[in-house]
């Protein structure tokens, strides 16, 4: 049995009850089982079960007290997953399914996303099983404030650098930040994601969905095509379907759908222009998305509790929440000729949906490599607030661009290096994975 298959039975033993944990793991280890047989030294120095396992998990609870003066308790989370590279880097997600396992798969897949940016940051992630939709400002606030009470004793700028994630955004970080900052007594860009007034970066907002575009726009140009004109199916209507639609639009092409809870809107005239600034207020509003925006724009088509993967379209962006694309999805998806999927969204296709995809003659850029832009701007975040400098927006596109040319670049050099074609998920694991290997082999047992 070889070193990858081992250590997986282990982990499913060791982790019963975490499937998305196990999920990420396996598409993972597998990817690298010709770096470890390249590399024997790696399972000596257990690479392996250093890198699956945490190196500190962190669970407290969060009591607040909600408008009706009712006493609720959440259970919070933090998982310091690797700092190999850096301090531990990586978002807080608040939705009422955050469990342990979803916090370590986030955590697993920062590590290597991370890695990928070619950045110095280690891999975290946290959040709480808190649902924000239907709470009012105050009881968000509130909750905020009791959530850093406790998790502010494990951050710090150089300690675990936490963000936003779903349903964390500028509001829930100036709130976290405000309670930081009077429990710590120190102004140091401990949070990213922070709104520009309070030291946050210009441009973070947009910087997850147009890095999305630039990868895309670099996978297309590799297999000869270009994105003007293209017809792209995306799904989510948060920031990061905001961000992508409004670059597809910049770069010439057009999103032709949103989902959200209650259902899709296929719109063939495109989400462009003022539609995509609608997504911000529909974003605040709660629950409906789809119908109020079919009422507004009479042309688009609501498709009531359904998800877009049936519509024809040249390129597929998920950008919702993990596991909403499965073997029957994608089979609809290759029924309709789709050539390119790029995951925004972190884990959005399952690994049977990724295989039937890629043995169909789908290309799949994973989430890892192309929605590394987040992070990546979350770091310049960091140094903008290291050096007590402020950059322009201009400079943190550009910086962006960059680093999502490259990623690219290193997964399609990572593909040519083992001989794995065009396989980017691979490439971008060898890739993110060998850069934390190297410096964990010079950190001796730790
Ligand atoms: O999934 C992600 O990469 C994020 N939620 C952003 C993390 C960050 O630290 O900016």
């Amino acid at each position: 049995m070889s070193y990858v298959s081992e250590q997986l039975e282990k982990l499913a033993a060791k982790n019963p009850n975490q499937p998305e944990f196990l999920q990420t793991a396996t598409e993972v280890l597998t990817s690298l089982e010709p770096v470890f047989d390249a590399n024997p030294q790696y399972e000596k120095m257990a690479l392996i079960e250093r890198i699956t396992e945490p190196e500190r998990q962190i669970m407290f609870r969060v009591p607040w007290v909600d408008d009706n003066g009712k006493v609720q308790v959440n259970r919070g989370f933090r998982i310091q997953f690797n700092s190999a590279l850096g301090p531990y880097k990586g978002g807080l997600r608040f939705a009422p399914n955050v469990n342990i396992s979803i916090v370590k798969f986030l955590g697993f897949e920062q590590i290597f996303k991370n890695a990928l940016t070619g950045l110095p940051i280690g891999g975290g992630k946290g959040g709480a099983d808190f649902d924000p939709n239907g709470k009012s400002d105050m009881e968000i606030m509130r909750f905020c404030q009791s959530f850093m009470t406790e998790l502010y004793r494990h951050i710090g700028p150089n300690t675990d650098v936490p963000a936003g994630d779903l349903g964390v955004g500028g509001r829930e970080i100036g709130y976290m930040m405000g309670q930081y900052k009077r429990i710590r007594d120190s102004y140091d860009g401990t949070l990213t994601g922070k709104g520009v007034p309070n030291g946050g970066l210009a441009g973070r907002d947009e910087a997850t969905g147009y890095g999305i575009v630039f990868y895309a726009r670099e996978m297309l140009n590799h297999f000869g095509e270009s994105l003007e004109g293209k017809k792209v199916v995306i799904s989510g209507f948060g920031n990061v379907a905001w961000g992508t639609a409004k670059k597809l639009e910049q770069l010439g092409a057009k999103a032709i759908t949103i989902s959200g809870p209650d259902g899709y809107i296929l719109d063939e005239e495109g989400v462009t222009g003022e539609k995509i600034d609608y997504l911000l207020e529909l974003r605040s509003s709660g629950k409906n998305i789809c119908a109020p925006y079919a009422e507004k724009y009479p042309n688009a088509k609501f498709f009531p509790g359904e998800k877009p993967w049936g519509v024809k379209a040249d390129l597929y962006i998920p950008c919702a929440t993990q596991n909403e694309i499965h073997t029957a999805d994608a089979e609809k998806m290759v029924a309709n000729g789709c050539k390119f999927l790029c995951e925004g969204a972190n884990m959005p296709t399952t690994n049977e949906a990724i295989e039937y995809l890629q043995n169909n003659g789908v290309v799949v850029g994973p989430s890892k490599a192309a929605n590394a832009g987040g992070v990546a701007c979350s770091c310049i975040e960091m140094a903008q607030n290291a050096e007590h400098l402020i950059f322009s927006e201009d400079e943190v596109f550009e910086k962006l661009e960059n680093i999502m040319v490259n990623i690219f670049k290193q997964s399609m050099d990572a593909c040519k290096k083992y001989n794995l074609g065009d396989n980017l998920i691979a490439g971008a694991n060898i890739a993110g994975f060998e850069r934390v290997a190297n410096a964990m082999m010079f950190q001796g047992i730790c």
